[in-house]
């Protein structure tokens, strides 16, 4: 019997200790885990929010104070307040890196291409680099020439070109393709493909941050 005993509260223990490798399987403590992981991700995308909003701002209040600085002729102070702004920045950019990033490869042989499904308000950021062509080799060019155009939810179309940030006005997939124009507006004649970075903001409708190229 003693030992019995002890041989249960061995076998209770080890299962403690080797839970690693099982899975819960009552539904409502998985449930109480899945809340839990979706507002901790709330969470850390709203702090995400507060700090690149906070540095953005600071970014744009430095640059008018190194205008105002520069034009009082005191450069040790504007290189000093350049160099912050290039801290910040840089701060910036390193949040952004670490954001939801998906990457398409869009055809110019296709008038529009699916990429991610975005709800209303989500703020995402397209960046498009890549050489191609609205009508043979001899027109291949950047996306600085051939900008890419979007629409969502088949709605109405709006220009991408090589950097954009914008908010979503409605629930759909956003689609990409080239804006063949005159080209003569067929594409089979198309040449090439971009490549597409699409990165979710942790941006709420009312706290647009714009990070667009200058
Ligand atoms: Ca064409």
């Amino acid at each position: 019997m003693y030992r019995t005993t002890i041989m249960i509260i061995a076998l209770l223990t080890s299962s403690v200790v080797v839970n690693g490798d099982s899975e819960i399987k009552l539904p409502q403590a998985n449930e109480a885990i899945a809340k839990h992981d979706k507002q901790v991700a709330a969470a850390e995308a709203a702090y995400k929010q507060a700090l690149i909003k906070a540095k953005t701002d600071c970014v744009r209040d430095l640059k008018v104070a190194l205008n105002l600085t520069t034009r009082k002729g005191d450069l040790d102070d504007a290189n000093r307040i350049n160099a912050e702004i290039g801290r910040l920045q840089a701060a910036i950019d390193n949040l952004m890196s670490k954001l939801r990033k998906t990457t398409y490869q869009i055809p110019a042989t296709t008038m529009w291409n699916k990429t991610v499904r975005l709800t209303k308000g989500q703020a995402i950021r397209v960046q498009a680099t890549g050489e191609w062509s609205p009508n043979g080799r001899k027109n291949m060019k950047g996306v600085d020439s051939w900008p890419p155009r979007g629409r969502i939810g088949e709605g109405k179309e709006f220009p991408i070109g090589a950097d954009r940030t914008f908010i979503a006005e409605t629930d759909g997939v956003l689609e990409i393709g080239i804006d063949d124009g005159n080209n003569p507006n067929v594409y089979n004649d198309n040449l090439g493909s971009i490549t597409v970075t699409i990165t979710f903001l942790p941006l709420s409708q009312d706290a647009p941050v714009q990070v667009e190229k200058n």
